[in-house]
This record gives C-alpha cells, sequence and structure tokens, in this order.
C-alpha cells in the first residue's frame, strides 16, 4: 500500500439517493447526528485539513450526503450525512431523510463505522434514541460521540457523560467519547476508533 504522509481530503460528490452513492473501494466511515450537533466540525477536527469543504451551511448541499476522500497512511471516505431534527421540518422532509438515510446505513456494504454525534448537554432526544435503534436493528458498528464538551464545566461533564453513556452505550463493543472540537478532548481516542475499523474493513475487502 502506498503510504501518503501528508493527509489529503477532497470533496467527492453530494448524493440525493442511493444510485449517486459513489464506486470505490475504501472503507466508509460517516457521521450521523442532529443539525447543528456538530458533525461537519467534528469532520474538520479529524482531518486537520484546514478550510476543508466540509461547510456545513452551503446551500443545497444540506439534505445531501456528502462524500470525501481521505488519506492519512490509510484511504478511506468519509460521510457526512444529513442532519436531522428540525422541529418545524414538514413531514416530507423528514420521510425524504428517512428513506435516504436508512438506504445508506442498511445498504452501503462499504460503511465500516458510523459515528452517532449526541450533544452532551442535551438529555436523550427522541430522534437520536431512533437512530440509535436503526443501528442496533441493523447491527451496524458505531461509536457515540458526545459533543461540545467544552461547554460544559468537569463535574457537569461528568454528570451527563453518567447519564448519556447509560442510555446510549447499552450494545457490546459500543464505545461512548466525549468530544470538543475547541479542545481536541476526545480526538485521540476517536481516531483510535476510526483506525480499528477501518483496517479491519481493509482486511476482510483483501480477503
Ligand atoms: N463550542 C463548540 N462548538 C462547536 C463544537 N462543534 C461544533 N460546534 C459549533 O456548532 C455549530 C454547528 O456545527 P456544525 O459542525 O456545522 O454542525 P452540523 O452537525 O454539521 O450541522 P448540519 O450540517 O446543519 O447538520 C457551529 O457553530 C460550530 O462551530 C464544539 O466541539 N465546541
Ligand atoms: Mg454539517
Amino acid at each position: 500500500m502506498v503510504m501518503t504522509k501528508t493527509p489529503s481530503v477532497e470533496f467527492v460528490r453530494s448524493a440525493a439517493s442511493a444510485g449517486d452513492f459513489p464506486k470505490h473501494d475504501r472503507p466508509e466511515v460517516a457521521a450521523v447526528g442532529r443539525s447543528n450537533v456538530g458533525k461537519s466540525r467534528l469532520l474538520n477536527q479529524l482531518t486537520g485539513v484546514k478550510r476543508m469543504a466540509f461547510v456545513s451551511k452551503t446551500p443545497g448541499r444540506t439534505q445531501l450526503i456528502n462524500f470525501f476522500r481521505f488519506r492519512v497512511g490509510e484511504d478511506m471516505m468519509l460521510v457526512d450525512l444529513p442532519g436531522y431534527g428540525f422541529a418545524k421540518a414538514p413531514r416530507s422532509t423528514r420521510e425524504k431523510w428517512e428513506a435516504l438515510v436508512t438506504s445508506y446505513l442498511f445498504e452501503r456494504e462499504a460503511l465500516c463505522l458510523v459515528l452517532l454525534l449526541i450533544d452532551v448537554r442535551r438529555d436523550p432526544q427522541e430522534s437520536d434514541l431512533q437512530v440509535k435503534a436503526l443501528l442496533d436493528e441493523g447491527r451496524i458498528p458505531y461509536t457515540v460521540i458526545a459533543t461540545k464538551a467544552d461547554k460544559l464545566s468537569k463535574s457537569q461533564l461528568k454528570r451527563q457523560r453518567t447519564i448519556l453513556e447509560k442510555i446510549y452505550a447499552t450494545e457490546e463493543g459500543v464505545p461512548f467519547i466525549t468530544f470538543s472540537a475547541v479542545t481536541n478532548e476526545g480526538r485521540k481516542e476517536l481516531w483510535t476508533v476510526i483506525e480499528r475499523h477501518v483496517r479491519e474493513a481493509r482486511r476482510a475487502l483483501k480477503s
């Protein structure tokens, strides 16, 4: 395998339906979570590539699945799934989201890990629990990431972590990571989990 020393990330495409998903032979890691939870910022932080196109507010892209190729030793795809949970979103928007995201989660062979992002400050949300249930039902490997950890004091963070971990990290082998794009908290831990899944997937793809 050719090892790339300088990390590089490039936008591949946006997809509005399964027919638009790119074809390739790289493992995929996908971020899912409510709108504004910090998916784009986390992906930016992970790649460390400044001014990347993980822009959250690009008009028209917010309801699409965005695929990025990321090379840092490993060659993988990072996938930014559309956010959910707009309180006032019309039913048709919700149904479209569900159809697109479930077809991705359940049918995507390249998918090796889902990052389920939740806001560390919020109590468990119905929509997040529904996504967790989907992942459990599909036996899709995932890790739970509680974002914006910098917004809480140490003691608040500890309390929230205890509450959220009990509810979200119920399945065996599902790590729970507190994360902050501001302080870098959780970044190393998350990388360790991602690398493990990408390597395993790579081995499975080769065999
Ligand atoms: N303090 C703090 N702010 C954060 C963190 N992560 C994200 N934010 C802020 O939260 C807001 C939303 O972040 P995004 O990364 O755009 O959220 P998103 O999940 O991609 O949102 P959608 O694309 O709309 O689904 C932005 O103002 C970010 O700067 C964090 O770890 N700490
Ligand atoms: Mg975004």
